[in-house]
């Protein structure tokens, strides 16, 4: 099984610059040089506008109680010449079936014309009935074409993954700052989970699935189900990790490719509080953006390294441990007040 280590991170060589840069001036003279948008959907409260407010340092607001976006909100970020990336936090369903109705109305216009869109599930619960009946509902309602194209959309996220313990998260501590990392039998958990979403939400759905990435001028492997033209590398069906593996021991020359094509189907298992895998999950999303996305974004993608860093006086107030001595009337522990 893939570690999620194995996800494709890394700057652009000179030679897939020169081809992002082919890439826009063919976009542009086709006119179709237009904003990209990405959004994100999913239940109440599973964490989306929390995800959106780690991602770009904005204050939307975020519901302790009850359900809080009402509306499609936007976070925009330009890349180079101006071009616009759009996040569209979406309203979460499951706050009752008068709005879910709205909600869903909202979803699949969005769908129909995002970019690439993020559905969130809450890592700590094993229920996938609801978002799984949501997207029926959505897939049903539109024809095939229409559920091919928003299937190759959609990307699922596990949110809230630091609630997953025990086994503990690590902190890794660098200065005055680090970042979080599960440990071993964690990190195993959260692959099983990731795992387990992949073969509820996409498995069954593979004839709807196409896999995309941008490739660089050398890839020419081609089958039945795998193919290239000049937009990138695209594979019909679910890019299983048993596919990339095979992919990748016969032509490991184009590993990067398959682990790109292989980001498409992964489930991310993330936390916008710890901040963990939002790097990952940055990448995955512009990589699939397209090439010219990948050019205009790079500095994006620059700087996404440091999302994972939290200041070690956050970290230190995260699960907090204070220990009441209610006889003595006084404070008899306090994790935060240890000194490291
Ligand atoms: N532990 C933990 N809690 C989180 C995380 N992300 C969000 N939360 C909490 O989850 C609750 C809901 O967060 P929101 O970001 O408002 O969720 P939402 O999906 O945008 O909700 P709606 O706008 O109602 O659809 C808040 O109490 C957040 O503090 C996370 O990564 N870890
Ligand atoms: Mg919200």
């Amino acid at each position: 099984m893939a570690k999620i280590e194995d996800f494709s991170v890394g700057p652009l060589d000179d030679g897939q610059l020169k081809k992002a840069r082919e890439n826009i001036r063919r976009e542009r003279s086709a006119g179709s040089d237009k904003p990209l948008s990405v959004a994100i959907m999913g239940q109440t409260g599973v964490g989306k506008t929390s995800l959106l407010n780690s991602l770009f340092g904005t204050d939307l607001a975020v519901g302790h109680v009850r359900p809080v976006t009402r509306r499609p909100e936007p976070v925009s970020v330009a890349g180079t010449s101006r071009h616009m990336l759009t996040f569209w936090d979406m309203p979460g369903i499951g706050e009752s079936d008068a709005a879910d109705e709205t909600h869903l109305a909202m979803y699949l216009e969005r769908l129909i014309h995002c970019d690439v869109a993020i559905w969130a599930c809450h890592a700590d619960s094993p229920s996938t009935a609801y978002d799984e009946q949501c997207l029926r509902r959505l897939l049903d309602t539109v024809a095939i074409e229409t559920r091919r194209l928003i299937m190759s959309k959609l990307t699922f996220v596990l949110t809230k993954a630091d609630v997953l313990a025990p086994p503990p998260w690590i902190f890794d501590m660098r200065g005055d700052r680090g970042t979080f990392g599960p440990g071993g039998a964690l990190l195993r958990r959260l692959e099983e989970k990731a795992a387990y979403y992949e073969s509820v939400f996409l498995e069954p759905r593979a004839d709807l699935l196409l896999a995309s990435t941008y490739g660089t001028g050398e890839f020419t492997v081609s089958d039945e189900r795998l193919g290239f033209d000049r937009r990138g590398v695209h594979y019909r069906g679910y890019f299983s990790q048993q596919v990339c593996d095979t992919y990748s021991e016969r032509y490991p020359a184009h590993r990067e490719v398959f682990s790109r094509l292989r980001d498409n189907h992964r489930v991310l298992p993330c936390s916008a509080l710890f901040r963990f895998n939002l790097t990952r999950l940055m990448t995955g999303v512009v990589n699939r953006l397209g090439p010219s996305a990948v050019f205009r974004f790079r500095r994006l993608l620059q700087e996404v390294e440091e999302l994972a860093e939290v200041p070690v006086s956050t970290a230190r107030t995260y699960g907090n441990l204070m220990i009441w001595d209610g006889e003595r009337g006084t404070k008899a522990f306090d994790l935060a007040e240890i000194p490291l």
